[in-house]
């Protein structure tokens, strides 16, 4: 089945949205496969965001998600890429429906709480980025036959 990279931004885990959104994800039925509070470090972040690098927010994206833990997650589900990202919501918070999380949470697409891989060569990407293979577990949830 497939994998996504999900990242609750620094601002998320400062204001207290940790369990509020992965809640939402767990309640949608999406396998929680790794999940980790970390760090990034800059050389993290320039490679994480390199497609941007030439955009003039660049430095700022880069100093913004360094500024504090991040809670870094791999999600499985089918299809999970791209409802992730309906979860996630519009970049522009504003922009972003009622009932996705940065539609819900955010007002500024600076502080936008969180991160979804876009596609599935970023997923691959990302989360190999920032996980190691033993991070990500292949298990079984029981209730998974009354979702599939
Ligand atoms: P997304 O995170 O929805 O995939 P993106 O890949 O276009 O959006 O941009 C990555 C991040 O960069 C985004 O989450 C917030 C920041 N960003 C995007 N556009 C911006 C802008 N015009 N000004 C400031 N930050 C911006
Ligand atoms: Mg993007």
């Amino acid at each position: 089945m497939e994998k996504t990279f999900l990242m609750i931004k620094p601002d998320g885990v400062q204001r207290n949205l940790v369990g509020a959104i992965v809640g939402r994800l767990e309640n949608k039925g999406f396998r929680i496969a790794g999940a980790k509070l970390m760090q990034v470090s800059e050389e993290l972040a320039k490679t994480h965001y390199q497609e941007h690098e030439e955009k003039p927010f660049f430095g700022e994206l880069v100093d913004f998600i360094t500024s504090g833990p991040v809670f870094a997650m791999v999600l499985e589900g089918d299809n999970v890429i791209d409802t992730a990202r309906l979860a996630v919501g519009a970049t522009n918070p504003q922009q972003a429906a009622p009932g996705t999380i940065r539609g819900d949470y955010g007002l500024t697409v600076g502080k936008n709480i969180i991160h979804g891989s876009d596609s599935k060569e970023s997923a691959e990407r990302e989360i190999s980025l920032f996980f190691n293979e033993d991070e990500i577990l292949d298990y079984s949830l029981s209730n998974s036959a009354w979702i599939y």
